[in-house]
């Protein structure tokens, strides 16, 4: 028998992604550092802000240098470039922006207050502050006792109220949503419904309240899912998978670069967005030279509206990204659970509303993934007297995050494999929002409850999930262009031929914006990004090809509804836009209360030239959700995504040429 590996401990693997920038290893997108933030965060608290009356931090990020500065550097010209940051900070009712020279002993180069519409992030401490403020409101806890409940099983959680028409700019406000634990840690499935409790953030106290109508709460049992809550009967159990790399790990992380087969990107994170992965190129196997495929990725926004109109529920109509931060929302992962056992790692951090960097342990781990897959096979029976089979194991390299909002969980991959492609998965896990309602059987229901019911008093509420990524595309430079390679019926009619019809392309390339809005499955087509300024050896221009592997949801709300006014760009799955540093956020950087007036459909009205120029691809992975009685007390992972993936990019399949194990 052979020795059996034990898999490595996963503490030995703890590697301190944002606290590891050694000078050594600087480069110009790497995340701030803790200790960066802090010093950022000091210099504002003593700057001419120092008098204000309230300082809160909602963003603190690396104010990346310019994309030609930061390809200059890439390329080996490597001036020094200046290391800037990015904050946007509320002080006495004003929403600041404000730029710092790191380089430059941290000196505020401006600060600018915004005053359109929107407001930045709500954050972690000003949502547990508000939360606690019905615990000393006496109509709340009146409406408690009123339900028979104990305070002391009630929990309340802030939810963003959006915008729905109001004129004015109005006060930072969030609607509290309250549930019941008592026996169980599943408590979003217990929600304390009828009460709407309004907070105003800055003055930090309820300014409405309302009790409309006692429902009961949906009941405790069958809905805690720690495996020591189960009782008999039990279901199968699976037998342990260990993965075993006998011969060590086969990437690198380098400071923030990852090399890995013949992939090497720059691997950060962001409060808002969370991965980031840039500069991301592939080995050509002819030369072995780095060939650019992603000058930048991440998610944009993540807007999940609810379809129920009532009082207590309308607003809910969500932008993870925006209201919330995404990359804050990280779950540190489990090793075996979130990740194989064998896997890398890291460590995130933020800025907190005081301005000390938050650090979250295992925010991401990066991995191998060999599953037993084929990545190409043949079998060639055909040759008389001999039978030829070859074909090659498939592997990938996985960075994952897995992204908590309150009830839903969003585990977020970026696959980078062999053959040139990058899958990019998004899977919904988490807590099905409900709403309690009074049935306890299908047949008692007489009009639309605006969900299923999954449970006893237990309506799952329709809902949809639009994740949008941020693709700056830059396929062997950076000037593309983008094709809408279309597939065409031709009727045949001049009787030469027993056909009647067959199909043709016919490549249709974006000259403005307005041709980069498209929506897929209307017609059948490829989109393709080709750099039209390299070309094969045959001649065919070098390109990627955007795949869609599942969940194409578009919104299907009215273009005058005011969630849909804010995420207008939801109608179409892809845009592609003339790229612009300050564009990244695809419901626009203050996204809390927004009116839509800053946004990527916005953006794109501008119908900039978009050929041979640089260019953004913004790919929305959607989900209508229908909530069925599996989704209960858990979901299961539900899976989407996309894949770019090499198209006319090499000269003949790469795979070919890897040597077996
Ligand atoms: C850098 O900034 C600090 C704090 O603002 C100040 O005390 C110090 O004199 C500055 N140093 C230089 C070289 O300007
Ligand atoms: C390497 O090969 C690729 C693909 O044929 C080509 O585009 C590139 O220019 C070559 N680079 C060098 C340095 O020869
Ligand atoms: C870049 O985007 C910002 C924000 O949308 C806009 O104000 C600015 O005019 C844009 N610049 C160009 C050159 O389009
Ligand atoms: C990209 O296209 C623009 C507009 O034609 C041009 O100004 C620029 O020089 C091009 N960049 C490269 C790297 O070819
Ligand atoms: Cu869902």
């Amino acid at each position: 028998m052979l020795p059996m590996a034990l898999p490595n401990l996963p503490t030995l693997l703890l590697f301190l992604f944002c606290l590891s920038r050694s000078s050594a290893r600087y480069h110009p997108l790497d995340p701030l550092t803790p200790s960066e933030i802090s010093t950022i965060c000091r210099t504002i608290k003593s700057s001419h802000l120092a008098s204000s009356k309230s300082l809160a931090f909602h963003y603190v990020g690396l104010d990346e240098p310019d994309k030609p500065d930061v390809l200059a550097w890439q390329s080996g010209r490597r001036a020094a470039l200046h290391r800037r940051a990015f904050v946007i900070a509320r002080a006495d009712g004003q929403t600041h922006e404000l730029y710092i020279d790191i380089s430059n002993n941290n000196s505020i180069t401006s600060d600018k207050i915004y005053d359109g519409f929107g407001y930045p992030r709500v954050n972690v401490e000003e949502q547990a502050a508000a939360s606690a403020l019905p615990f000393n409101h006496t109509p709340f806890v009146e409406s408690v006792r009123k339900r028979g409940l104990e305070l002391k099983e009630v929990v309340c959680l802030a939810s963003t109220v959006g915008w729905f028409g109001e004129g004015r700019q109005g006060r930072r406000l969030v609607n509290l949503l309250c549930f019941v634990t008592g026996d169980t840690v599943n408590l979003y499935t217990r929600p304390l419904e009828g009460v709407t409790i309004l907070v105003d953030l800055d003055a930090m106290e309820i300014v409405a309240y309302k009790d409309r109508k006692v429902v009961p709460v949906p009941k405790a049992a069958g809905t805690d899912y720690r495996a020591s809550k189960q009782e008999p009967p039990f279901g199968p159990q699976t037998k342990p998978g260990v993965v075993v790399q006998p011969q060590g790990k086969g990437f690198t992380i380098d400071g923030h670069i990852v090399s890995w087969s013949n992939w090497v990107f720059h691997l950060s994170f962001d409060a808002r967005a969370g991965v980031i992965i840039s500069l991301a190129s592939v080995q050509e196997t002819e030369n072995w030279t780095h060939r650019s495929v992603l000058y930048r990725g991440h998610v944009s926004e993540l807007f999940v509206p609810y379809m129920n109109p009532s009082e207590e529920w309308y607003y809910r109509t969500f932008f993870d990204a925006g209201e919330y931060g995404f990359g804050l929302c990280a779950s540190p992962l489990e090793p075996m659970m979130d990740c194989p056992a064998d896997a890398t790692f890291m460590d995130a951090c933020y800025a907190g509303q005081d301005g000390k960097p938050v650090v979250i342990p295992n925010a991401l781990c990066v991995f191998e993934r060999y599953a037993g897959d084929p990545s190409w096979r043949h079998s060639e029976f055909e040759i008389p007297g001999k039978v030829v089979t070859e074909g090659r194991a498939d592997a990938s390299l996985v960075v994952r995050m897995v992204g908590t909002i309150a009830n839903y969980d969003y585990v977020m991959d970026w696959e980078f494999k062999i053959s040139g492609s990058i899958k990019l998965g998004v899977q919904t896990t988490g807590v099905v929002q409900v709403k309690a309602t009074p049935y306890a059987h299908v047949d008692q229901i007489t009009e639309d409850e605006h969900g299923t019911l999954v449970a006893e008093n237990t309506m799952g509420v329709y809902h949809d999930h639009y994740i949008t990524y941020y693709l700056d595309l830059d396929i062997d430079g950076s000037n593309n262009s983008f094709v809408n390679s279309k597939l065409k019926t031709v009727r045949v009619t001049d009787g030469g031929t027993p056909r009647k019809s067959y199909w043709t392309v016919v490549g249709e390339t974006a000259k403005t914006e307005a041709d980069g809005r498209v929506a897929l499955g209307s017609e059948p087509a490829y989109q393709l990004v080709v750099n039209p300024n390299k070309r094969t050896k045959l001649g065919n221009n070098v390109g990627y090809r955007l795949i869609s592997n599942g969940a194409t949801a578009t919104s299907l709300l009215s273009d005058d509804d005011y969630p849909q006014i804010r995420a207008s760009y939801t109608k179409k799955q892809l845009w592609v836009t003339a790229y612009n540093k300050s564009e990244r956020w695809a419901a626009g950087l203050y996204t809390d209360q927004s009116r839509g007036d800053d946004n990527l459909a916005v953006w794109s009205q501008r119908n900039r030239v978009i050929e041979d120029r640089d260019i953004v691809l913004w790919y929305t992975v959607g989900f209508h959700h229908i909530p069925c009685q599996e989704d209960f007390p858990l979901m299961p992972t539900l899976a989407g995504g996309f894949e770019l993936r090499p198209y006319n990019f090499f000269e003949s399949n790469p795979l070919i040429k890897i040597r077996p194990h």
